[in-house]
């Protein structure tokens, strides 16, 4: 079921063109979301509602879930969900509590001082999946590190789900209350994004909006970028494994299992040069695949174009494959696994070893599950406190200080022809300035 690609003898130059990958057509969907956008920023929650009924075959007495509805849902909460949620959150704020950043300040000159002070963003949007994908842990990984970074006004947005009397999947919202979140509200797809970003009368706008979502949300995300701040568009979950003989083939297909179970288009990735290895893995994937829950899926998602086995002739050529693939979740199955997994450099979470699968990242490790795909992991880094953040640099100079670096900026300024520039700075000693 699971592709081949031999990669032995000599690698290509254009490593990527080669290696597996999922292809999202964001800009198709753009045509449809533009209009969406523009329209709820015209007609505000109007066209919210409208969507709504079109989109999600709901038509909601309120957009906003009432506060009881919220709380309700953590009371009916299975005791054992609730147990494993709360160790999610509590092993998650660890981590990205020590992300926290303390300002920083630099003397430049004598009298002279840059700090670096960290800001958090105003008020947020969190995007929540619903339908196919429910993922209370996702509502974690967005607002833990929200509240540690300290942004004052949080929102999360969900899609409203029929079955559940409109409102969105009752175990987000449990999860919601179990973090202290009660503004919530039940609007998914293109128009949630717009939401955020225009506001309307029932949701004030958002700074910045951030959380994984379907191709319409990634189009929406990347319209609206710009009246709103962005995460990133987050597409299908992939995993690559890089691995070599010593590693355990029944392991690694669960854990290429584990991923593939999300989406069809999810992309399950191993990169061996060890042919018993990849063989032993192939057969594996056979018999576990049938025993899952979700075959169709996973075998889609492991026949599909994005999934493969990648052949290559030792750990170098398997390190430049991987650095080049750029995975969301990379593990690392070898001997020596630490040492191998500091010379990888893109990958947006490395998973080192036999004891840590990207599973465990999923829920429990402490580390963000939301990380980038399609290759992004080349420049850019998962959800931290880091993400809602923004560093604003603070300036104090005095007298002297600003004295001693006037005949330079002056010279700067005429350098760029723009002399009122250091006239600015004149003015201030005895230049005066020109009248
Ligand atoms: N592997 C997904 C996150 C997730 N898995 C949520 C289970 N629930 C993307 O990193
Ligand atoms: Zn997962």
């Amino acid at each position: 079921m699971i592709s081949r690609i031999d990669l032995r003898g000599s690698l290509p130059g254009d490593l990527r063109s080669v290696l597996p990958r999922a292809e999202l057509d964001v800009e198709a969907a753009l045509e449809k979301v533009r209009p969406i956008c523009a329209d709820v920023r015209h007609r505000g929650s109007a066209a919210v509602r409208e969507y709504t009924k079109a989109f999600d075959g709901v038509e909601p007495e309120s957009l906003r879930v009432p506060v009881p509805v919220i709380h309700q849902s953590l009371a009916a909460l299975d005791p054992a969900v609730r147990d494993a949620l709360e160790e999610c959150v509590r092993r998650a704020r660890l981590v990205h509590r020590d992300q926290r950043r303390t300002d920083v300040t630099t003397q430049v000159v004598p009298g002279g001082t840059v700090t670096e002070r960290w800001v958090p963003v105003g008020r947020v949007g969190l995007y929540v999946p619903g339908g196919q994908a429910v993922y209370p842990s996702s509502v974690v990984m967005n607002v833990v590190p929200a509240q540690e970074a300290g942004v004052g006004s949080l929102a999360v947005t969900s899609p409203p789900q029929k079955e559940f009397g409109g409102w969105p999947h009752p175990v987000i919202l449990a999860a919601c209350a179990l973090l202290g979140v009660d503004e919530v509200h039940a609007v998914g797809g293109a128009q949630a994004i717009a939401m955020f970003a225009y506001g309307t009368d029932e949701c004030r706008p958002a700074d910045l909006v951030t959380g994984p979502g379907n191709v319409w949300v990634a189009a929406a995300k990347r319209q609206l970028r710009g009246v709103i701040g962005i995460d990133s568009e987050a597409g299908p979950t992939e995993i690559a494994i890089l691995a070599d003989a010593t590693a355990d083939p029944v392991h690694v297909a669960a854990d290429l299992i584990s991923q593939a179970e999300h989406d069809t288009l999810a992309a399950a990735v191993l990169v061996t040069d060890s042919e018993e290895l990849a063989s032993s893995v192939t057969k594996e994937l056979e018999t576990q695949v049938a025993a899952t829950r979700h075959v169709e899926r996973i075998t889609a998602a492991l026949g599909g174009r994005q999934s493969g086995v990648v052949l290559v002739d030792d750990l170098e050529a398997g390190l430049r494959v991987v650095d080049a693939y750029a995975a969301e979740h990379l593990e690392i199955q070898t001997a020596g696994a630490r040492e191998v997994a500091a010379r990888v450099r893109n990958a947006g979470a490395i998973f080192i070893g036999p004891h840590a699968p990207v599973s465990l990242g999923d829920y429990l490790a402490g580390s963000n599950h939301v990380l980038p795909t399609g290759g992004c992991a080349c420049h850019s880094s998962g959800l931290s406190v880091q993400t809602f953040l923004r560093g604003v640099h603070v300036v104090e100079y005095d007298e002297a200080a600003l004295a001693e670096a006037t005949p330079r900026v002056v010279i700067l300024a005429e350098a760029e022809d723009l002399p009122a520039h250091g006239a600015a700075l004149k003015a201030r000693f005895d230049w005066g300035v020109p009248r």
